[in-house]
């Protein structure tokens, strides 16, 4: 079965890979439109940018970014049979997204458990190191697999044990990780999905596979987060192969085509 696809819409002026286009809210909107044209399953609308580096927004700027926008996208999506979900790590942020229409709350700090389950919402619990001003200095793990399947499964459990009826783990691609760490826990996707927790996760457009993309084509310079697509969609097919519940991508057709050509033979999900 096809991963569930979710699209980002991120209206932060400083997101990384989309340079804030979106930040105007009708722009924002209309993304989000265009998202579900495309096909996303999920459109996920955050107002915070955790690319390395980021600083923190402000409760105040990320509500301002976030509420209207899901308010104006809430009815369009549900017609649609899809939902939203809002990328957030604050607790007020979440509550008032759930108040306003989205449906699942996809925390990467892993901590808002008790506001999902209080809101009956889903929850997405990411695995992150540190925090996103900070988490690319020099990370360091023992067995970044083990690590961050064991946070994971404490995660999910914190989940269940709080009331959260439909949840996902995410291990956080280039969240305190290396590029080494993040391509040992793609290889290792297959492990996760057999903790039997569903399993969300998110490569699109992110610098690790600008590294592989500039040495494939014997280019000096690495390509920006828009010249990223081939590596983003054959990681997501890669994902799906392995078992994944849902993928999180920037370009939803591309993606949404070429996972069902990938899962269109017999056999080639996972076992
Ligand atoms: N990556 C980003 C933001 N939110 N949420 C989940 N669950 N998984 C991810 O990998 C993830 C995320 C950073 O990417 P962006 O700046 O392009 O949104």
């Amino acid at each position: 079965m096809r991963p569930l696809v979710m699209g980002v819409l991120n209206v932060p002026p400083d997101s990384f890979s989309d340079g804030g286009s979106w930040a105007d809210p009708d722009a924002a909107v209309h993304h989000g439109r265009q998202l579900l044209a495309e096909g996303a399953d999920i459109v996920d609308v955050g107002g915070e940018s955790t690319r390395p580096g980021a600083e923190p927004v402000g409760i105040d700027t990320e509500l301002a970014r976030v509420v209207p926008t899901v308010e104006a996208l809430a009815a369009e999506v549900s017609a649609a049979g899809a939902r939203l979900s809002v990328d957030t790590r604050h607790a007020e942020v979440a509550r008032a997204a759930v108040a306003a229409g989205a449906s699942i709350v996809n925390d990467v700090s892993a901590s808002l458990e008790q506001v999902a389950a209080d809101a009956g919402a889903g929850w997405i619990a990411m695995h992150m190191r540190g925090q996103p001003g900070s988490m690319q200095d020099a990370p360091h793990y023992d067995d970044v697999v083990a690590e961050v399947t064991a946070f994971l499964v404490v995660a999910a459990q914190r989940g269940r044990d709080a009331g959260v009826e439909e949840l996902w783990v995410d291990p956080g691609i280039g969240f305190g990780k290396t590029f080494d760490h993040n391509w040992a826990l793609l290889g290792a996707l297959d492990a996760l999905v057999e903790t039997g927790i569903p399993v969300a996760v998110g490569t699109s457009r992110k610098g690790f596979l600008g590294a592989v993309l500039a040495d494939a084509d014997g280019a000096d310079e690495r390509p920006g987060p828009d010249d990223r697509l081939e590596g983003s969609i054959t990681t997501a097919c890669w994902a799906a192969t392995m078992g994944v519940a849902m993928i999180r991508v920037h370009d939803v057709r591309a993606t949404v085509a070429a996972l069902d050509a990938t899962l269109a033979a017999p056999g080639s999900g996972p076992a």
